[in-house]
């Protein structure tokens, strides 16, 4: 077909049924899997109860990379169970240590013209590569390793055309915050984000990376990158050369809508606490004390980074007032770092140099001091997701946190001085070591901790709901309100019934206690309700503690996946007004002789009634009504009907 997006050259490759129509569902072969610790156990618990003997993609990875810190014998019980169900089930593992999943993948897998499923929202990366790389529920990936294509809404998509060069001291996470602002955090929702233009080819992959990356903030379905002579030379770098072909859309392409960003007029851009789309210029805040600086995280932690931080710290030492973490992405960006004598510049700067790992981007370790202002090179700053409930976190550049932690607050980096030379190796060090090839393993033996409960059984759902409105929130929850991260409750993500105890834990203390008295009830929601992760505890949990349905002004992607994929109704208002005359405690009920379009809810409390949207397929109708995707498998699998998973 003429006049393609590479957006839809790609998926139009691996289109399985539907219409390539924005706003139409479509189905995706997926070649490549990848799954993190977190979202992992609960994947591969979900996998087994499929009942497939191996996985059917091309390529299955499981990373370990969140859950590192091993206070118990929780979190390692879960790394022992990853490795052995890798082992069994034909999956690469790679072992804690190795460096976080994005990062690695687009090291080492990731491969222009492919699709990516991944069970963590940052899967988008990989579109740096030039890849469809889509971020899912854990039980969409393991039906996608199950051999089952991943149902969609075919996004809209938008032409972001770069023109320019980046000055000193502007980088590629200055692009992707002018993207936010100018998008916000609901921007993207059902949309591709995908970059052309003269200014592409000035931006290397990792740096690609980086963009992609975060335009999961903007709720995009996954943003993607052409491939070129930039995507070559990285490939080459890799030892991975042979995998390179060239790919861009056709020159005519049309978009649905179209944003042009000049990167020559870019300057310094900060996100202000606690939304990433809070996007100001740096030189705004100039001298704002900061007391934490954090580098790191699957947005800024590539080799080019690192240099760059390492290049600006050589000689000087962080300011005294300000603690410096740097984390790697990866084992090879350390490796790399060390023999080429730049990691020493980090270490007599005073950095407090971190295992490359997600660590404190997710609130484990490193969580500031009361009130704090921390700088972050990561993607999200939501409320309390540095684990410290009042602290201050702004997002920024590697050049800008680096300028923030040598003066001890926010300094624009252009005030640094000569901007340094940046030298990127011609070939990688490489090393494999950390990745067990499942034909490594003579054992393949599963080992359950206590830790790792059974998946919960679900009840189909009722013929009629009843129940109290448990909670009213705003605009853009996110997942991190619905489950924290943070060490404690993230140990937890094997034990369904242990971590719903968690629920909207630090918006409503009562709120698990309140939903287990009364059996259950309904949530209220503003717009873009489940913003942020994949993690479909956001949606285990609340249906653990009896939540029937959700009643929103709009959903996030992936969470709205989530709550059909675990029987949870996502009903969104007909009149937005109807959301103010709801109020916490109202009694509402909803009959369900069938599943329709259109539903009315009684408020019995106030006499009034509510227009309800459903907007399910014909499949997802019958897994709500099973009591979700799981429960539909079971059922199946049980009768031993073909095992069809969708
Ligand atoms: C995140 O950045 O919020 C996480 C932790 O990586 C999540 C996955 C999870 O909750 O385990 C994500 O982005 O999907
Ligand atoms: Fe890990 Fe943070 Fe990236 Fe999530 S956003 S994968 S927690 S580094």
């Amino acid at each position: 077909m003429p006049n393609q997006t590479l957006a839809q050259k790609i998926i139009a490759k691996h289109l399985v049924e539907g219409k390539m129509v924005a706003g139409e569902e479509v189905a995706l072969k997926i070649d490549h899997t990848l799954t993190q610790d977190s979202t992992g156990t609960m994947a591969y618990l979900e996998f087994e109860a499929m009942g497939v003997p191996k996985v059917k993609t091309e390529l299955s990875l499981s990373f370990v990379d969140h859950n590192m810190l091993q206070n118990d014998y929780r979190n390692a019980d879960d790394h022992r169970y990853l490795q052995g169900v890798a082992a069994k089930y034909g999956v690469i593992f790679s072992r804690p240590g190795n460096g976080i999943c994005h990062q690695l993948y687009l090291e080492r897998f990731a491969r222009p013209g492919r699709t990516l499923l991944g069970s963590d929202s940052h899967t988008p990366t990989a579109g740096g590569m030039c890849m469809i790389a889509i971020g899912a529920g854990g039980l969409d990936v393991a039906a996608a390793m199950a051999g089952e294509p991943f149902y969609m809404e075919m996004p809209k998509i938008v032409g972001i055309k770069l023109r320019g060069k980046l000055q000193p001291f502007v980088s590629a996470k200055d692009v992707i915050l002018q993207v936010l602002k100018i998008l916000t955090v609901k921007g993207g929702i059902n949309k591709i984000l995908e970059y052309y233009g003269p200014g592409v080819e000035t931006l290397s992959v990792p740096e690609r990376g980086t963009i992609t990356n975060m335009g999961a903030e903007t709720g995009a379905t996954t943003s993607i990158f052409p491939s070129d002579e930039t995507t070559r030379t990285f490939l080459e770098a890799q030892g991975r050369g042979m995998m390179w072909m060239e790919l861009k859309a056709d020159q005519d392409a049309a978009y649905d809508e179209n944003i042009e960003i000049d990167l020559s007029k870019l300057e310094p851009l900060i996100a202000l606490p606690h939304s990433p789309d809070n996007v100001k210029k740096v030189s705004e805040l100039e001298g704002v004390a900061v007391d934490q600086v954090c580098i790191g995280s699957c947005t800024n932690s590539s080799l080019h980074d690192l240099k760059i931080v390492s290049a600006l710290l050589r000689g000087k030492k962080v300011h005294e007032n300000t603690s410096l973490t740097v984390s790697a992405g990866s084992r090879q960006v350390m490796e790399n770092l060390a023999m080429s004598g730049e990691l020493e510049p980090l270490i007599q700067s005073g950095a407090r140099i971190l295992e490359n790992a997600c660590g404190p981007c997710i609130g484990i370790g490193q969580s500031p001091p009361t009130e704090a202002v921390s700088l972050r090179t990561f993607n999200r700053n939501f409320k309390g997701r540095s684990g410290t409930q009042n602290a201050e976190v702004y997002l920024v550049s590697p050049e800008t946190a680096t300028a923030a932690a040598l003066n001890g607050k926010i300094v624009d980096p252009r005030n640094l001085g000569k901007f340094p030379q940046i030298v990127m190796p011609e070939k990688f060090i490489l090393s494999d070591a950390m990745f067990i090839q499942p034909s490594q393993c003579a054992n393949n033996e599963i080992i359950r901790g206590p830790n790792i409960k059974p998946l919960p059984d679900f009840a189909p759902l009722p013929k009629n709901l009843q129940g109290e409105v448990l909670l009213k929130t705003g605009d853009n929850i996110t997942t991190d309100d619905i489950i924290p991260g943070g060490s404690e409750i993230m140990s937890l993500r094997s034990n369904i019934p242990q971590i719903s105890t968690y629920t909207f834990c630090h918006v409503d203390k009562t709120f698990a206690a309140r939903a287990e008295q009364r059996n259950g009830g309904f949530i209220v929601g503003g717009e873009n309700y489940g913003q942020g992760s994949s993690r479909e505890h956001a949606a285990l949990a609340p249906k653990y503690l009896g939540i029937k349905a959700i009643i929103a002004k709009s959903f996030a992607r992936i969470h709205l996946a989530n709550l059909v994929n675990f029987g949870i109704l996502p009903l969104t208002f007909v009149n937005k007004k109807d959301y103010d005359d709801t109020a916490l405690g109202d009694i509402l009920e909803l009959e369900l002789n069938c599943l329709k379009e259109h539903l009315t809810i009684v408020n019995k409390t106030r006499g009034t009634r509510i227009e309800v949207n459903l907007n399910l397929s014909r499949v997802e109708t019958e897994q709500v009504q099973a009591g979700g995707k799981l429960a539909l498998i079971k059922k199946l699998n049980k009768n031993r009907q073909c095992p069809n998973i969708r």
